[in-house]
C-alpha cells in the first residue's frame, strides 16, 4: 500500500502542477466550457412549451458539438488496449554499460505508464483474439521520457519497415466487407504470410499459446529490436530488452479463448483493473541481454534482423530491475487512449541500432501521433508530459497549451541571453553514438538476413509435446478458415521447411498433400532484375542449438496461485464449514474465491446461514475462472445435478484442463454427472470424501501448475 500511495503522490503532484485544472474555481456547479453556470441541463431552449427548439441555444449546441467530436482516430494498429501507472526501480547500478539516469540508483523510483494491447482488432474488439500483445512502457525519467515500445513476442513478422503497411493491410479485416474482426484467420493474411518466408519464426510464436495469454499480468515483454547502451566513456554495447512477469507466463486454451470472447470481451482489461484495485500489483523484472560491439558478427544470425532472437542459452538475460503497476488510470480516454509512445523517445545512455525495422519505426510513431492526437503538441497532453523540464523554440500549432513569453523563439540569440542553451554532454545533452557506416546508397536485403527457418525450427523444437500440438491445431484452425486452396498448399510447403511432422500434421488436418515443389517462387516480391536464388532462405544452425528452454512456457514459474480466480459452485443446502475452510486455504495463498450461486444475491447453507453470492451461474461460465470447487452439502449437490449449466461448467473446466476439486456430497456430483468423475488418475481432479481441508493442499498444487495439459492426450480432450 505504501508503494501505491507514493507513486500516486509523485505522479499526481507533478502532473497537477503542469496541468490546467479546468475544475478550479467552478466549485461543484455544472458549467459550460466558458465557466458559465448552467441552470437547466434537462431542457433545450424552445419557442413555447411544445415549440421548435431555438438555434440560439448555445448551451445545447456547445454540449452536442463537443459530443459530436468525442472520438479521435483509433490507432491503426494496437487500437484495443488497457493501461496502468506504476514505477520502475533498478536493482543495481548499470553504470558500466549505460549512463541512463534511471538505471543508476537502486533507491530511485521512476514513474511509468504502461499500455498493453492487441494488434489487429478495432478499439472495441475482444481481448482474447489470437494476436500479438503490445507491451509499451513510458518511463518518466529525470532526463526526459523514455518509451520502450515492445510486444509479448520477441521477434517480428517482417525485417524491413517498408513492409509494415502490407503486413497490416493483410491482417486487418478485409477491405470489401470489413470481415473478420480481430482475427488473422482469413485469406489475405495467409496469402501475404505464405509469400513472406521471413515471417515464419513469428508465425510459430503467434500460433503458439503466447498469442492467447491468461492475463496481461502473465505475459513476457520484449523490446524486439536491438538497441544500444552507451556508458559515460561513450562505449557501446548492443542490448535486447525483456520483461519477465513474476507470476509466470500462462495462457488459456484456444477453445476457451473463443468462449471468453463471448462471455467477457473485456477479460484482460478487467483482470488488470481488478488486480490493481485489489492491491495485487502486477510485477515484472526488467532483463537485458548485453552483447559487446566487437561481438556484432559473432552469431550466425544478424543482430539487426528483427525476425531473430538472441537465444538465452547463448546470452543469458540479466535481471536488472523491477516494474510494479500500482495505480489504475483515472480516466481511460485522457490517459490510456491519449498516451503517445514513440520508439524515438530515448534518453542519454540508450541509442538505436541500424535494424531497418527500427529505423522505420523511428519515423512512423511520431507521424501517427500527429494525426491521431491532432497536431504536434501531443506532448502537452498530461499523460505525455515529461517530468523533466522542457524548453525550446518550437511554437504555436493546434491546441497549444504552453504560453511562451518574450519575443525570442530562435537560437542563437542574444536578446534572451542565449537561452535556451544546448546542453554539453556532461550536462546530460544527448550525444548520438558515433558509428561508421557503409557509404553505398542501395536498396537490398542483407545476405545475413536470409535464414528464415533455423530459428522457427528452434522455437518449434523447444516446445513441450502439448505445445507443439497447440501450434498444429492453431495452424489448422487458421488455414481451415482460408478459402483459396493455393494459399494452404503454399503454407504447408513452407511449414515443411521448418519441420516435416509439423507440416504433415497440419496437411492431414486440412486434408491436403504437401506439394513437392511450388509453381511459383515463395517470395516473388524480389526486384524484377534480381536473381531469385538470392532471396531464398539459407538455413544455418543457431550456434548449433537444438532447443532453448526459455522458449517454452512449460518451463515457466508454477509455484504460486496468487490472484487466481476460483469458482465455488453452490446451491441452497451447501456445507458452510467446507466452503469457509476451502476459501480460507485459497485466500491464504493469495487466490480469490468467487461464490457462484444458482440465484443472484445469496445462497443458504445447510445450517441456515446466508452467504453472499458473487455471480449468478447464468451470468458466468467456467472459462472466466482458473479452477472449480464443489463443496459438500447433499441438497446443494442435488440441485447442481438438476442444473445443466452447472454440469457444463465443470465439463468445460475439465476440457480446458483446469484443476477441479470436490468434497463430501460434491464428490457424488462430480462422479455421477461430469467427465471429470470418469477420469482415471487425473492429478488435477481432487475428490475428497473427508472435507475441504484434506482437499485444499492438492487443489492448491494443481492450480499452481496452471493446467493439466496431459489431460488432452490422455482423454483426447481438444483444447
Ligand atoms: Fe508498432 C503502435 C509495438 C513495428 C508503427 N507498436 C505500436 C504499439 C506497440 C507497438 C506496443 C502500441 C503502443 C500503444 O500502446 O500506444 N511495433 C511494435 C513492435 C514492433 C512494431 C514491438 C516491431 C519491433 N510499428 C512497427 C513498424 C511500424 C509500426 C515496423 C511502422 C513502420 N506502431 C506503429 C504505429 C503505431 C504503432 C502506426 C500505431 C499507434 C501508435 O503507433 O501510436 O506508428
Amino acid at each position: 500500500m505504501a508503494d501505491k500511495k507514493q507513486t500516486k503522490k509523485v505522479t499526481n503532484e507533478k502532473i497537477e502542477q503542469l496541468s490546467q485544472d479546468f475544475e478550479d474555481g467552478t466549485d461543484k456547479f455544472l458549467t459550460t466550457n466558458q465557466g458559465l453556470r448552467i441552470n437547466d441541463n434537462q431542457n433545450s431552449l424552445k419557442d413555447g412549451e411544445r415549440g421548435a427548439t431555438l438555434l440560439e441555444d448555445f448551451i445545447m449546441r456547445e454540449k452536442i458539438t463537443h459530443f459530436d467530436h468525442e472520438r479521435i482516430p483509433e490507432r491503426i494498429v494496437h487500437a484495443r488496449g488497457a493501461g496502468a501507472h506504476g514505477y520502475f526501480q533498478v536493482y543495481k547500478s548499470m553504470t558500466k554499460y549505460t549512463k541512463a539516469g534511471f538505471l543508476q540508483d537502486p533507491s530511485k523510483k521512476t514513474p511509468v505508464f504502461v499500455r498493453f494491447s492487441t494488434v489487429a482488432g478495432f478499439r472495441g474488439s475482444t481481448d482474447l483474439a489470437r494476436d500479438v500483445r503490445g507491451f509499451a512502457v513510458k518511463f518518466y525519467t529525470e532526463e526526459g521520457n523514455y518509451d520502450l515500445v515492445g510486444n509479448n513476442i520477441p521477434v517480428f513478422f517482417i525485417q524491413d519497415a517498408i513492409k509494415f503497411p502490407d503486413l497490416i493491410h493483410s491482417v486487418k479485416p478485409e477491405p470489401h466487407n470489413e470481415i473478420p474482426q480481430a482475427a488473422s484467420a482469413h485469406d489475405t493474411f495467409w496469402d501475404f504470410t505464405s509469400l513472406m518466408p521471413e515471417s515464419m519464426h513469428m508465425i510459430m510464436w503467434v500460433m503458439s499459446d503466447r498469442a492467447i495469454p491468461r492475463s496481461f499480468r502473465m505475459m513476457e515483454g520484449f523490446g524486439v529490436n536491438t538497441f544500444r547502451f552507451i556508458n559515460k566513456e561513450g562505449k557501446a554495447h548492443f542490448v535486447k530488452f525483456h520483461w519477465k512477469p513474476l507470476l509466470g507466463v500462462h495462457s488459456v486454451a484456444w477453445n476457451e479463448a473463443q468462449k471468453i470472447s463471448g462471455f467477457d470481451a473485456d477479460f484482460h482489461r478487467r483482470d488488470l483493473w481488478e488486480a490493481i484495485e485489489n492491491g495485487a500489483y502486477p510485477e515484472w523484472e526488467f532483463g537485458v541481454q548485453i552483447v559487446p560491439e566487437k561481438d556484432e558478427h559473432k552469431f550466425d544470425f544478424d543482430l539487426l534482423d528483427a525476425t531473430k532472437i538472441i537465444p538465452e542459452e547463448l546470452v543469458p538475460v540479466q535481471r536488472i530491475g523491477k516494474m510494479v503497476l500500482n495505480r489504475n488510470p483515472d480516466n481511460f480516454f485522457a490517459e490510456t487512449e491519449q498516451v503517445a509512445f514513440c520508439p524515438s523517445h530515448i534518453v542519454p545512455g540508450i541509442d538505436f541500432s541500424n535494424d531497418p525495422l527500427l529505423q522505420g519505426r523511428l519515423f512512423s510513431y511520431l507521424d501517427t501521433q500527429i494525426l491521431r492526437l491532432g497536431g504536434p503538441n501531443f506532448h502537452e497532453i498530461p499523460i505525455n508530459r515529461p517530468l523533466a523540464p522542457l524548453d525550446n523554440n518550437q511554437r504555436d500549432s493546434r491546441m497549444r497549451q504552453m504560453i511562451n513569453k518574450g519575443r525570442v523563439s530562435y537560437e542563437p540569440n542574444s536578446l534572451a541571453g542565449g537561452c535556451p542553451f544546448q546542453a554539453m554532454i556532461k550536462d546530460g545533452g544527448l550525444h548520438t553514438f558515433e558509428e561508421r557506416i557503409d557509404g553505398r546508397k542501395i536498396r537490398v536485403r542483407s545476405d545475413s538476413f536470409r535464414d528464415h527457418f533455423t530459428q522457427a525450427a528452434l522455437f518449434y523444437n523447444s516446445q513441450a509435446e502439448y505445445e507443439k500440438t497447440h501450434i498444429v491445431n492453431a495452424l489448422s484452425f487458421e488455414l481451415g478458415k482460408v478459402e483459396v486452396d493455393a494459399i494452404r498448399s503454399r503454407m504447408v510447403y513452407i511449414l515443411k521447411q521448418i519441420d516435416d511432422s509439423l507440416a504433415q500434421r497440419v496437411a492431414d488436418n486440412l486434408g491436403i498433400e504437401i506439394p513437392a515443389k511450388l509453381d511459383s517462387p515463395i517470395n516473388h516480391s524480389y526486384p524484377a532484375d534480381a536473381n531469385p536464388k538470392n532471396y531464398e532462405s539459407k538455413p544455418k544452425k543457431t550456434g548449433g542449438l537444438k532447443k532453448d528452454a526459455a522458449l517454452s512456457m512449460a518451463n515457466t514459474i508454477k509455484d504460486t496461485i496468487k490472484t487466481r480466480q476460483i469458482a465455488f459452485l453452490v446451491a441452497d443446502g451447501f456445507n458452510a464449514a467446507d466452503v469457509k475452510a476451502m476459501k480460507a486455504a485459497l485466500e491464504k495463498e493469495g487466490a480469490t474465491a468467487k461464490i457462484i450461486g444458482l440465484k443472484s444475491n445469496s445462497a443458504k447453507s445447510a445450517n441456515g446461514e446466508k452467504m453472499k453470492v458473487d455471480h449468478a451461474l447464468r451470468t458466468v461460465a467456467s472459462v472466466l475462472f482458473d479452477a472449480v470447487y464443489i463443496p459438500d452439502g447433499e441438497k446443494s449437490a442435488k440441485a447442481l445435478t438438476d442444473e445443466p449449466d452447472a454440469i457444463e461448467f465443470v465439463n468445460e473446466a475439465f476440457r480446458h484442463c483446469k484443476a477441479i476439486a470436490a468434497s463430501g456430497a460434491g464428490v457424488d456430483f462430480i462422479k455421477n454427472e461430469t467427465y471429470a468423475g470418469r477420469a482415471k488418475d487425473d492429478k488435477a481432479v481432487i475428490l475428497s470424501e473427508n472435507g475441504a481441508k484434506t482437499a485444499a493442499k492438492d487443489f492448491i498444487n494443481a492450480i499452481a501448475q496452471h493446467r493439466n495439459w496431459d489431460r488432452e492426450t490422455a482423454r483426447k480432450v481438444p483444447a
